[in-house]
C-alpha cells in the first residue's frame, strides 16, 4: 500500500458511519415511539431470517463502550443519525426528555474523547405516527420535518457542527415508496414521485433551518450514487438506458438542490412529478450546501429492457455477470468511487465532498480469537486508493468514513451481511475487532499496515 493518512492533508476528516435504526435496539426503551421499521420488520417475510431491529447492537446501552472503541482506533469522527421518534414519539409535539438525554450522553461522550459528532438528522426511520398520515407523500412532512430539525438544532446544535439532512433519499423513496421492498412497504409511481419531491423540498428547507439556527454549523446532506456504465459499451439502446437509469439513481435529488431541476430531459416519466408541485417550488427545492456526501458502493451495469415499466432497462447484477462481488451481490470495483468524486466535482455548485459512506460487506473468517476479512480489508484499501488519486487530481475531497464501524442490522437483508470494522456477536454482544479495522486503526496514527500470508496484520 503506498499512501499514508498524510497523504490527505490536515483537516482530511476520517471516520466511521452508523445510523440510530441500525445500532441502537431499545426500540421501546425510556418513552421512544415506534418508527415505520419498528413496524415494517415485524411483518411477515418483510426481513431475511425475521431479523428485526429491537436489540440490534444495544448502542442505546452500551454506547460509552462502542465510542471508547472509536478513540482507541484512533477515529476521530463519528457519523450517526437521531431517531425522530426517540425524541418526538409521535413525530411531532411532545418532546421526551430522555431521548434528549440519550443523544446528550452520546454526544458529550463523543467530546470528551476528541471525537467530532456529525449527525445525520434522517436516516430512514419516520415515526409511525406520521406514516399514519401518508409519510413522505403527505407535503404536511415538510412542516413534521422542520419540527423535528428544530427540535435537534436547539438541542444539540451548541455542541455538534456537522449536520447532514437526508440519508439516500434515493433510496428511501425508491425502495420504501416504489419498490416496497422497505418500509413503509408502499408500492407505486404516484406514491414514490410524492414521497421524492417531498423530501427533496425538506432537504433543502432542513438546510436552511439548520443555517438560520446555527449560522456556523457545516451543513451536507447525503446521496447514494453507483457510477453507471452500459452493459454492452458500444451498444446505442443500452448507452440510451445507462443514461435513464443515471437521471433516476444519481440525478433526481441533488440536481434540484442545485437549481438545475428534476432530470425529466433524460427521464421523461419524472415530468409526472409535476403533479406534486406548488407554486416557487422549484426555488424551495434549492439550498446552497456547504458539503455533500457522497455514498458509493459500487458500479452499475445496465441494459435496455424493454418490458420494465417506466425506464426501459435493467441492472445486470453482479452475480449475471461473474465478477468479483460482495454479499449485497455488489461488484467490487475501486475505480467507481474516483468515477463517482469526478462527476461531483463538475458540478459547480459543489463546494465540498464527503465520502460518508463507503464499505462491504463479506464472509468474515473468525479464528483464534481474532476475525481475518482479508477482502474487506482489501476493498477498502483500494477504494482509499482511489479517493486519493481524485484527491491529487484537484477534486474537493475532503472526508472518508467507512460504513461501519460494526455490523449491524442491514434492513431487508437483517444480519447477514456484515460491513463492520469490528465484529459484533449478536447472541452476547461481544465486540472484536477485525484486522480491517486494526488496519485502519494503524492507517490513522499514520504508520503503514500491512497483512501477511496467514491474514495477520503487522505494522511498518
Ligand atoms: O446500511 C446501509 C446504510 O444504512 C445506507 N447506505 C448503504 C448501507 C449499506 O447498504
Amino acid at each position: 500500500m503506498g499512501f499514508t493518512k498524510d497523504d490527505f492533508g490536515e483537516g482530511f476528516a476520517w471516520g466511521v458511519s452508523t445510523a440510530a435504526y441500525q445500532v441502537e435496539g431499545a426500540h421501546n426503551a425510556d418513552g421512544k415511539g415506534p418508527s415505520i421499521w419498528d413496524t415494517f420488520a415485524k411483518r411477515k417475510r418483510k426481513i431475511m431470517g425475521g431479523h428485526h431491529g429491537d436489540t440490534a447492537c444495544d448502542f442505546y446501552n452500551r454506547y460509552a463502550d462502542d465510542l471508547a472503541l472509536i478513540y482507541e482506533m484512533n477515529i476521530s469522527n463519528y457519523r450517526f443519525s437521531i431517531s425522530w421518534s426517540r425524541i418526538l414519539p409521535h413525530g411531532i409535539g411532545a418532546v421526551n426528555k430522555k431521548g434528549i438525554d440519550f443523544y446528550n450522553r452520546v454526544i458529550d461522550f463523543c467530546l470528551e474523547l476528541g471525537i467530532e459528532p456529525w449527525i445525520t438528522l434522517y436516516h430512514w426511520d419516520l415515526p409511525e405516527a406520521l406514516q399514519q398520515k401518508g409519510g413522505w407523500t403527505n407535503r404536511e412532512v415538510i412542516h413534521w420535518f422542520s419540527y423535528f430539525v428544530d427540535c435537534c438544532i436547539k438541542n444539540f446544535g451548541d455542541r455538534v457542527k456537522y449536520w447532514m439532512v437526508l440519508n439516500e433519499p434515493m433510496v428511501f423513496t425508491g425502495a420504501g415508496y416504489f419498490l416496497g421492498v422497505h418500509a413503509p412497504g408502499k408500492k407505486g409511481l404516484s406514491s414514490f414521485l410524492a414521497a421524492a419531491h417531498h423530501a427533496a423540498l425538506c432537504q433543502a428547507e432542513g438546510g436552511r433551518m439548520i443555517k438560520s439556527l446555527r449560522n456556523h454549523s457545516k451543513v451536507g446532506t447525503t446521496f447514494s450514487y453507483s457510477h453507471i456504465e452500459p452493459f454492452r459499451s458500444t451498444n446505442e439502446k443500452d448507452i440510451a438506458a445507462g443514461i435513464k437509469v443515471d437521471a433516476l439513481l444519481n440525478r433526481l435529488f441533488i440536481e434540484p438542490l442545485m437549481g438545475l431541476g428534476y432530470p425529466t430531459k433524460e427521464l421523461k416519466i419524472l415530468e409526472r412529478i409535476e403533479r406534486y408541485m406548488h407554486p416557487h417550488d422549484e426555488k424551495k427545492l434549492q439550498f446552497d450546501m456547504d458539503f455533500v456526501g457522497l455514498q458509493n458502493y459500487t458500479r452499475e451495469m445496465v441494459a435496455y429492457a424493454p418490458l420494465m415499466p417506466f425506464v426501459k432497462a435493467k441492472i445486470i447484477k453482479a452475480s449475471q455477470r461473474n465478477v468479483t462481488r460482495t454479499l449485497m451481490d455488489w461488484e467490487v470495483h475501486p475505480p467507481c468511487i474516483y468515477h463517482a468524486l469526478h462527476r461531483y466535482n463538475s458540478y459547480d455548485k459543489i463546494k465540498e465532498i464527503v465520502v460518508t459512506e463507503n464499505g462491504a460487506a463479506f464472509h468474515d473468517i473468525q479464528e483464534n480469537g481474532m476475525v481475518n476479512d482479508a477482502e474487506r480489508l482489501q476493498y477498502l484499501q483500494d477504494h482509499i486508493a482511489q479517493v486519493l488519486l481524485a484527491k491529487r487530481e484537484g477534486i474537493k475531497v475532503n472526508g472518508y468514513f467507512v460504513w461501519t464501524l460494526m455490523d449491524n442490522f442491514e434492513w431487508a437483508e437483517g444480519y447477514y451481511p456484515r460491513f463492520g470494522l469490528v465484529h459484533v456477536d449478536f447472541a452476547t454482544q461481544k465486540r472484536t475487532v477485525k484486522n480491517s479495522g486494526k488496519w485502519y486503526s494503524e492507517f490513522l496514527k499514520n504508520t503503514t499496515a500491512m497483512i501477511n500470508e496467514e491474514g495477520r496484520v503487522f505494522y511498518k
